[in-house]
């Protein structure tokens, strides 16, 4: 029966690692995979991350089950990360889940429990493992207008033009904050025109957080998030503590559904639980469980907040310089946008030839779609990127 087996399309971005790690060259530029990187091209484990886990393994007593929903305790850290008191705890169910792609994973199963017939709207683009779970559930799909391709910002006006098709029953996904794979955001103001017109159409939103920290700082970024919880009156937040942990391999996340009433959070609770164990039962701990010492811990905290604000800045900076690098070599203010886009990720608007010519010519491997991680680059090789884009791309 296993013959049967075909192929199946590769990730184009966990491809890219690949042609990264065989590629002989010494002066190669990683700018791929969405992974924090300090300058030496490290990716470290957390002061406060390691300092748990040294207290873990020597208080944890027991590696015994613990709940469906993962250890309560995480789902009321999470909720206070994201939401603070946004909404009173008693309307928040939570899980813990595989990652943030196990809580948007479970966020598409909750929505075709409620409503069969749902459509999930994407923005054009987004993270490809939207698109491809979804086409995997059998899904319905619609993309919304995002980003506009010339200027590298938000088309907000097509944005809303597409929205207007939106039914009542669909799903829209919405990125909390450093929308991935652009870089380019909606204003806290957009979010609430958004907002406004999902709550008219009767829709449910989804914010899938997964930098919260890497853009404007921990609040700033969770803003969006709290203006649509406050404006709607249901919601799901799939939130990821891969990145801003830094645990990823460690698979620490969280889904959340806001239910308009208390009465029906024991209901949404017990669908959420219900997922959970259809699809691996009880789900990972071990990085929940540093998350939750982190937070609830405030010396743990405020080192773990100084790390992160010392990552976000890193990667400001390197922003800034790669546009006023570029902005001399080619003598404009065409990537000015690059010191205004957010998080990790930034779409330079180059073509798939220019990108795969910058990635032959100079060693520097970006995604197709013009897509680099900022903190990939170093003092070293930003100058050499800027080169590499002012001589490429004309
Ligand atoms: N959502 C977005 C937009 C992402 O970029 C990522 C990144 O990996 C995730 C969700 C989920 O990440 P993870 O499953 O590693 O927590
Ligand atoms: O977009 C990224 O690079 C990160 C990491 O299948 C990632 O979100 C990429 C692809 C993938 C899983 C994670």
């Amino acid at each position: 029966m296993l013959e049967n087996l075909k192929p199946q399309a590769a990730d184009k971005i966990l491809e890219l690692m690949q042609f990264y790690r065989e590629d002989p060259r010494d002066n190669k530029v990683d700018l791929g995979v969405g992974v924090y990187k300090d300058a030496t091209g490290h990716t470290p484990i957390m002061r406060a991350v390691k300092a748990a886990e040294k207290q873990l393994w020597e208080q944890e007593t027991t590696k015994s089950y613990t709940a469906l929903s993962g250890d309560p305790a995480f789902g009321a850290a999470m909720r206070d990360l994201v939401l603070a008191d946004t909404v009173p705890a008693d309307r928040v169910a939570a899980i813990a889940t595989p990652g943030g792609t196990g809580a948007i994973r479970q966020a598409f199963e909750l929505a075709r429990l409620a409503n069969p017939d749902t459509t999930v709207w994407t923005s054009n683009p987004t993270w490809p493992n939207h698109l491809s779970i979804l086409k995997f559930m059998g899904l319905p799909n619609r993309e919304y207008a995002y980003f506009d391709e010339a200027s590298c910002t938000v088309d907000f006006d097509a944005m809303m033009a597409s929205l207007a098709d939106v039914k009542a029953g669909d799903v829209v996904l919405l990125h909390g904050c450093c929308h991935n794979p652009t870089g380019a955001n909606l204003t806290l103001d957009q979010y609430g025109k958004v907002a406004d017109l999902i709550a008219e159409k009767g829709a449910l939103a989804l914010v899938d957080i997964a930098y919260q920290g890497f853009g404007d700082g921990l609040e700033e970024d969770a803003a969006p998030t709290r203006l649509l919880a406050s404006k709607l009156p249901e919601m799901m937040i799939a939130a990821s503590c891969s990145k801003n942990f830094g645990v990823y391999r460690e698979r620490a996340g969280c889904l959340m559904a806001i239910s308009e009433r208390a009465e029906q959070t024991a209901n949404a609770q017990g669908s959420l639980n219900f997922l959970n164990r259809q699809n691996y039962s009880f789900p990972p701990d071990h990085g929940a469980r540093l998350v939750t010492m982190i937070l609830t811990d405030p010396a743990l905290k405020a080192d773990w907040m100084a790390e992160l604000e010392e990552v976000r800045q890193g990667m400001l900076t390197l922003r800034q310089n790669l546009a006023d690098e570029l902005r001399q070599r080619t003598n404009s203010d065409r990537f000015d946008f690059i010191a205004q886009h957010r998080g990790m990720f930034s779409r330079i608007g180059a073509t798939p030839e220019e990108v795969l010519k910058i990635r032959e010519d100079f060693g520097i491997y970006m995604v197709g779609d013009s897509r680099m991680n900022i903190a990939g680059l170093n003092d070293r090789t930003v100058p050499l990127l800027a080169e590499a884009i002012a001589k490429t791309c004309a």
